[in-house]
């Protein structure tokens, strides 16, 4: 077999979302076209200049079908339409013809766990236990009051909902709004694959499919995530469904584990491309508790993490690499430095990043360095923040506890409007935004950092390019170095003719450290300060992208 053959069968990097770079959009809170204060699809449409520049790949966008809003998109009353809030079908279908025309696929935000209590499906499946709907649905029998089991849904309260109208429970695992679908029913699961083909005949580049490990439920045996059908379901889904184009698909997964990303994201192609999981982001918070319990990063544990995930998905899987998305807050702000360090401290997490293996994400916001916010609980608009915040009041918190979690926790955080420039607003909207914009916007936003090649923007821009020059960005072997060192964050990737080495500073003390290997042949790919640092030591936050041809 020729050389490049066999290469490409090993590293499957004729994949062309192995060398990929993809952007997250919220679109509620990215670009208003029409003053009504909230992102729409033209919005993105005229920004989709400042994406080719950006250079990513792709773009996943959160759900912009037809829903009620009662968690910004992720309960869905009709999967084969837009919400009249971010614009018709055919802005939908000029976004993915526009967004083609600048080398950019679309990726649409599947939710197949559960759609609206006002999805036609669920309004029939309430009318009675003979409806053809009814299946759709988990119920279980019971007596008003006293619930099947103890199941808490995911934004609070009890997982069940009575119905006196069949005289029944409904799961839902998150909000009361979002009545788990049954998988176990096979008419469901083709009326969901029809579904996908359809949007896959429009042109979309692929799918990012929610909460994906939690479709295969057993409430009886409190079996929320990886049930024992889930693998089952993924292979007939993607059979039937992703199979048919060159698509890229990426999983959500919180309960992902090595092993079972290696099944989701199976080099055979048999489930999906990737997995999203979530063990690195979740390392500070008190284990065994909920996020809101906050905890200092386990620095080493980090990792720790990173490294397994790195090695043994290496040939086996793919993952996804984040700091951060719409659920989660600002990377800046939490790992990093939003004061004095903000630029430099952004521009190493994306170092660090940016030199793995995986497909990497940038969050809308995330290239120019935005932060969390502190507003006050009126100005929150999150369910789940709103509901934690009662939750926790009632259980006898004070109140300026519970605002100490949601000011490094909330989803929020991630959700105010994309800060363009220092006009009201931030350049977001001409109206009132649905969510205040981060009153720093007069300092951070967009429109200071495009031409500017210290920027953070720049510093991102040059790592989505970087990825694609270099093939070891894609296939390399990933080794930790000064594995026990306390402030570094420091490793290699290597192939057959060439190696990157990526060392930053976890931290903002000036750090010494000295390498097994002689690094003084290797080319400076990215630094994160101006002037040339020392040889064996490291400024507060500072990170250096070496690269040598063997
Ligand atoms: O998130 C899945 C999920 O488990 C989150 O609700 C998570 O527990 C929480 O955000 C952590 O703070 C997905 C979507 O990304 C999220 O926006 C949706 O609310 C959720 O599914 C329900 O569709
Ligand atoms: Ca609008």
């Amino acid at each position: 077999m020729e050389d490049k053959v066999k290469d490409t069968i090993q590293t499957g990097s004729d994949k062309w979302w192995k060398r990929a770079v993809i952007y997250q959009i919220y679109p509620r809170s990215f670009a208003d076209s029409n003053g009504d204060g909230i992102g729409d699809l033209q919005g993105i449409i005229a920004k989709l200049d400042y994406l080719e520049d950006l250079g990513i790949d792709a773009i996943w966008l959160s759900p912009v079908c037809r829903s009620p809003q009662d968690d910004n998109g992720y309960d869905i009353s009709d999967y084969q339409d837009i919400d009249p809030m971010f614009g018709t079908l055919d802005d939908m279908e000029a976004l993915i013809r526009e967004a083609g025309r600048h080398h950019i696929r679309i990726i649409m935000d599947l939710v197949l766990n559960h759609s609206s209590d006002e999805h036609r499906w669920f309004q029939e499946a309430k009318k009675s236990r003979e409806n053809p709907y009814h299946d759709y649905y988990v119920w279980r029998d019971g007596v008003e009051g006293e619930a099947p089991n103890d199941m808490r849904a995911a934004f609070g309260g009890s997982a069940w909902e009575w119905v006196p109208e069949v005289g029944q429970y409904y799961f839902h695992q998150f909000s009361v709004k979002q009545p788990d679908l049954n998988w176990e029913n096979p008419r469901l699961r083709r009326e969901i694959y029809d579904m996908i083909n359809w949007w896959i005949d429009k042109g979309v580049g692929g799918f990012r499919l929610d909460v994906i490990d939690q479709i295969a439920k057993e409430p009886d045996k409190k079996i929320t995530n990886n049930g024992p059908r889930l693998h089952e379901y993924l292979r007939e889904l993607s059979r039937e469904t992703f199979q048919k184009a060159d698509l890229v698909t990426v999983g959500e997964a919180w309960g992902a584990t090595t092993e079972l990303a290696k099944l989701y994201s199976n080099p055979d192609n048999s489930e999906l491309s990737m997995v999203f999981q979530f063990e690195h982001i979740c390392l500070d918070q008190i284990e065994g508790k909920e996020k809101w319990d906050l905890a200092p990063l386990p620095f080493m544990k980090l990792k720790e993490v990173f490294a397994r995930w790195q090695t043994q998905l290496c040939g086996r899987g793919w993952n996804s690499l984040f700091w951060n998305n719409h659920d989660l807050p600002r990377i800046v702000s939490r790992w990093g430095n939003d004061g004095q360090y903000r630029v430099e401290s952004a521009k190493m997490l994306a170092i660090l990043l940016h030199g793995l293996q995986g497909t990497p994400y940038i969050y809308q916001g995330e290239e120019i360095g935005m932060t969390n916010v502190q507003f006050g609980i009126e100005d929150y608009r999150d369910i789940e923040t709103l509901n934690l915040y009662r939750e926790r009041l009632e259980k006898g918190y004070s109140r300026e506890e519970i605002m100490r979690s949601v000011y490094a926790k909330s989803r929020d955080n991630a959700r105010t409007p994309m800060q363009w420039n220092d006009e009201e607003n931030a350049g977001f909207t001409q109206g009132t935004p649905w969510l205040k914009v981060n009153p720093n916007y007069t300092e951070i936003h967009a429109a200071a950092q495009v031409n500017d090649g210290d920027s953070v923007f720049a510093c991102y821009r040059k790592l989505v390019h970087l990825r694609k020059e270099y093939p070891v960005f894609v296939d390399g072997d990933f080794r930790l170095l000064l594995e026990d060192d306390e402030n570094i964050f420091a490793y290699t990737r290597t192939n057959k003719d060439s190696r990157l080495l990526v060392i930053c500073n976890f931290y903002d003390r000036t750090v010494r450290f000295s390498l097994e290997e002689d690094i003084s042949d290797m080319e400076l790919l990215v630094t994160n300060y101006r002037e040339t640092g020392s040889a064996g030591t490291l400024r507060p936050y500072e990170a250096r992208m070496l690269y040598l041809k063997k």
